[in-house]
C-alpha cells in the first residue's frame, strides 16, 4: 500500500478544474466539441508556428488552461466562495463592474478568482470570474423587489458546511491529505452541478423581466457553473470550425482585432446558449417540463498583459472603434461585423506598435527579463495576460441573453468599487497592474543577481 499522499493547494486546483470540466462535459455536450475543437486548433498551430506558438505559455499549460464562470447573490455567498477557492491557492484580483460596461441589464460586480504568483500560474493556472448580484441597485430593483431578492437568498445553503470546513483547513493547513482532499473536491465539483429541483415559475419570471442575470441568481436556490472557457492559439480559426460543425456562434469575436502587430489581453467568443430542460412550480403547485437558455460555451485567445499606459491606449482605441463603427452604421444600415473589425484593425495600427520590442520599449506591455544560457545576454519574454476585460464580459453575457431586461435609467446606481468588493470578500483583493509589476521586478531582481550588478 502506499502511503497516504498530501495534495497541496495547486493540486487541489489543478484536480478541481479536472473534475468541474468532467461534470461539465457531461451536462454540457456541446463543450465536449469545443474542447475537441479547440485540441485541433492548437495541434495544427504548433505544428505550424514551432517553438514561437508557446511564447505566451507552454503548450502543455495551455490544454489544460481554462477558466470558470459562477455567479452568487449576496457578501456572505462572495466570501464562501473566497474560502472554497482560496483552499486552491486562488485569490481574488481585480474588480470589474458590468453595471455600466453594457447598455442594458447586467446587475452585477465581479472578481476573478486566480493563482498569483508566476511559478502557481505555470503549475496550473485556473481562474473563476466570480459575479454577484448588487440587489440595491434601484436601477434594476425596487425596495421591494430587494427585499423579496434578499430573503429568498438569505434563505438559502449554496456551500455547506462541511464543504466550507474542509476549505478552511486545507487553506490553514496548507493542503489537504488524501481521503479529505477527495471529499472536498466531491463537494466543491457538486455545489457547481445544475440542480434538478424544481424552479418557481413566477419569482422566476418576475425576476427575468428586469435581467436574465438576476433570474440566474437569485430565482433558484442553488447556483452552477456557468460556462467552462477553454485557451486556444487562433481563435479565428476555432470561430471558422465550430461554424462548419453547425454550431452557432455569437456575432463576434470581443476584445481586439485580428491584426499583424502582437496580440494583447484577452480575445474571446462564445457558442450560443443551449436551451437545456428545467422544471417549473407553477403557482397552483403543479410541475412543468421547460427549458432555460442560460448557459453557452465560450473560448478566448490570451495575449501579452498590458501596463497602466497600455490599458489606457486600449481603452481609447476602444471607444474610438465604436464611434467610428456608429458613424458607418449610421450612413449605411447593411454595416456588417466584418466592416467593423476593418475598422478595428485601421484604429490598432495607429495605437499599438506592430513588434514585441516596440511594446517593450514604448513601455505599453509588460515584459520579463532573464540572463541567456551561459550567461549570454538578457531574453525579454511577454508576460500573458491573466485577467479579464469588463467590456468583453459584459458582451459575452449580453450577448448570450435571450431578453434584455429593463433598466430604470432615471434612478442612481449603488456606489460599489473595489474596497467595497474587499470587504465583502473578509480579504485583500489584488491589483492586476500590481501583480504584473511583481512579476516584471523581482525577474529584474533575479537577473541582477545572475550578472552580479545592481538591479537600479
Ligand atoms: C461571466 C461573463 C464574463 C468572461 O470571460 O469575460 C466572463 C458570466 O457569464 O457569468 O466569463
Ligand atoms: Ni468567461
Amino acid at each position: 500500500m502506499s502511503a497516504p499522499t498530501f495534495l497541496e493547494p495547486w493540486q487541489l486546483r489543478a484536480a478541481f478544474a479536472r473534475s468541474l470540466s468532467d461534470m461539465y462535459g457531461k451536462e454540457v455536450p456541446a463543450y465536449t466539441t469545443l474542447l475537441d475543437v479547440a485540441h485541433e486548433v492548437n495541434a495544427d498551430f504548433v505544428a505550424q508556428h514551432g517553438a514561437d506558438a508557446e511564447r505566451l505559455g507552454s503548450i502543455a499549460r495551455v490544454t489544460a488552461e481554462r477558466h470558470g464562470a459562477i455567479r452568487v447573490g449576496t457578501p456572505t455567498e462572495m466570501s464562501q466562495v473566497a474560502r472554497i477557492f482560496g483552499a486552491m491557492g486562488m485569490y481574488p484580483v481585480g474588480f470589474y463592474d458590468l453595471r455600466d460596461a453594457s447598455s442594458s441589464s447586467v446587475p452585477v460586480i465581479s472578481t476573478a478568482f486566480r493563482p498569483v504568483e508566476r511559478a502557481e500560474l505555470a503549475r496550473n493556472p485556473f481562474r473563476v470570474f466570480t459575479s454577484m448580484l448588487v440587489t440595491a441597485d434601484r436601477r434594476f430593483f425596487t425596495a421591494d423587489l430587494e427585499r423579496r431578492l434578499e430573503t429568498f437568498l438569505g434563505a438559502r445553503t449554496l456551500f455547506g458546511p462541511e464543504l466550507l470546513a474542509l476549505a478552511d483547513r486545507a487553506e490553514a493547513g496548507g493542503g489537504l491529505p488524501e481521503d479529505a482532499a477527495a471529499e472536498f473536491l466531491r463537494l466543491a465539483t457538486e455545489a457547481f452541478e445544475l440542480s434538478d429541483e424544481p424552479v418557481d415559475q413566477s419569482w422566476y419570471r418576475e425576476l427575468e423581466a428586469v435581467s436574465a442575470v438576476a433570474a440566474d441568481i437569485g430565482g433558484i436556490a442553488s447556483t452552477h457553473i456557468n460556462h467552462l472557457t477553454p485557451r486556444v492559439l487562433d481563435i479565428d480559426d476555432l470561430y471558422a470550425r465550430m461554424e462548419a460543425r453547425g454550431i452557432t456562434m455569437i456575432d463576434a469575436v470581443q476584445g481586439p482585432p485580428r491584426w499583424a502587430g502582437p496580440d494583447v489581453l484577452l480575445r474571446q467568443t462564445s457558442f450560443r446558449a443551449l436551451a437545456e430542460p428545467r422544471t417549473f412550480r407553477t403557482a397552483d403547485g403543479a410541475v412543468v417540463h421547460d427549458s432555460l437558455r442560460v448557459r453557452f460555451g465560450e473560448v478566448e485567445a490570451r495575449g501579452i498583459a498590458l501596463t497602466r499606459e497600455g490599458r489606457a491606449a486600449y481603452d481609447v482605441a476602444v471607444l474610438e472603434i465604436d464611434e467610428k463603427a456608429a458613424a458607418a452604421r449610421a450612413e449605411d444600415p447593411g454595416f456588417t461585423e466584418a466592416e467593423r473589425q476593418e475598422i478595428a484593425r485601421g484604429v490598432w495600427q495607429q495605437t499599438f506598435p506592430t513588434t514585441e520590442a516596440e511594446l517593450a520599449a514604448q513601455e505599453l506591455g509588460w515584459f520579463t527579463y532573464e540572463v541567456g544560457p551561459g550567461g549570454s545576454g538578457v531574453v525579454r519574454e511577454p508576460v500573458v495576460y491573466e485577467d479579464f476585460l469588463p467590456r468583453s464580459a459584459a458582451g459575452i453575457f449580453q450577448s448570450n441573453l435571450t431578453s434584455d431586461g429593463a433598466k430604470d435609467a432615471s434612478q442612481e446606481g449603488t456606489d460599489r468599487d473595489a474596497d467595497w468588493m474587499a470587504g465583502a470578500l473578509g480579504r485583500e483583493l489584488n491589483d492586476p497592474f500590481d501583480l504584473y509589476a511583481d512579476q516584471v521586478d523581482r525577474s529584474l531582481a533575479g537577473a541582477a543577481e545572475t550578472l552580479g550588478v545592481d538591479p537600479a
